[in-house]
């Protein structure tokens, strides 16, 4: 099985271990968040994402650390895949040594020619925060002061571990970069979206990471919602052995929907298959794009096998 590596780096108390922790728990995690400890150097673990056997790396970020790894970064940092660089948009203090850890990580990676995918998660972006002006200007800041690294390819995300959706997203899109041919699964996405009218369409691995997705403008407290009754539901799909599971609830804005999980087995590997309609009077577009997974699978099956080929 091909190995891939990556890495989690930034500041200590940046909340790259909690992260960790949500992408592997998804529920119930805060608790075990509120009590973690500083990490010592550097933390591995493996896991398997479709044909791909992943090493993750928790860095610890403290100081000690930090000027070890910067000392020995043939030993540490060389042969990445992607880079997650956390950041504490809470402690504007720190932003400047921040962003001085990562210009040095970034030298690094510049000087042997490693042009990797960075995806940058501007953290404790919490919920509550997402409206509160001030520190919207500062991330701005921030932001604009990183986009001076030309040769690689810089992506933000704002998260927070009272957001699952947001961080299984920057998790997600990272991961996106080890396929080349991932762009195929979004277009066809977005023209099965635009046939049957689908408010949402995605198609997740087992443990919850997003291969592909497309949607039609969703408020954000919507996806976090569909997000989560997808997690509530894959627990009763992997523990009562369904093959499909059917839902329906009402969004913000009072509209109902109704949502179909369905197990699929493309290229030897186990997917869901996450779909979203609006409810409509007479049922017969909810069946209908019943009826699209079975028409569209042998579809899906040689898109996946293309991807991962
Ligand atoms: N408000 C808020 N606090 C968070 C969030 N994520 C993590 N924290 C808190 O930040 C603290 C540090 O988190 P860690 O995940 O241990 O930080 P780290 O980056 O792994 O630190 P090192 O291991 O020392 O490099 C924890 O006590 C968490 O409670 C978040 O999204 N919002
Ligand atoms: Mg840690």
């Amino acid at each position: 099985m091909p190995r891939k590596s990556i890495k989690f780096l930034g500041l200590d108390d940046a909340g790259k271990t909690s992260i960790i922790l949500a992408i592997k728990e998804k529920f119930g995690y805060i608790e075990k968040v509120e009590k973690l400890k500083p990490t010592k150097l550097v933390e591995r673990d493996v896991f398997q994402f479709l044909n791909l056997e992943i090493i993750r790396h928790d860095f610890g970020g403290q100081e000690q650390y930090r000027d070890d790894y910067l000392r020995n970064p043939h030993k540490y940092l060389a042969n990445t895949d992607i880079v997650y660089y956390v950041i504490d948009v809470q402690n504007n203090d720190r932003y400047t040594e921040s962003t001085e850890y990562l210009d040095s990580l970034l030298l690094y990676y510049k000087e042997v020619r490693e042009y990797i995918p960075v995806m940058i998660l501007l953290h404790k972006f919490d919920p509550k925060l997402k409206e509160d002006r001030d520190l919207n200007k500062r991330v701005l800041l921030l932001k604009q002061s990183l986009l001076k690294y030309k040769e690689f390819q810089i992506y933000f995300f704002e998260t927070s571990i009272f957001d699952i959706k947001a961080i299984m997203d920057a998790f997600s899109t990272g991961l996106s970069f080890l396929y080349e041919n991932i762009e195929m699964l979004y277009n066809y996405f977005e023209d099965v979206s635009k046939n049957f009218n689908l408010v949402f369409i995605s198609l997740l691995d087992s443990a919850g990471i997003t291969i592909g997705e497309y949607y039609t403008a969703l408020r954000l407290i919507d996806k976090l919602k569909i997000y989560n009754l997808y997690l509530e539901v894959l627990k009763k799909v992997q523990s009562e052995n369904k093959e499909l599971y059917e839902f329906s609830d009402k969004f913000t804005n009072g509209k109902r929907f109704s949502g179909v999980i369905e197990v699929l087995n493309l290229s030897g590997f186990d997917f869901y298959l996450l779909l979203i309609i609006e409810e409509q009077e007479d049922l017969e577009k909810t069946i209908g794009a019943l009826d699209m997974i079975e028409a569209e699978k042998s579809r899906m099956e040689t898109i996946i096998s293309q991807i991962i080929s």
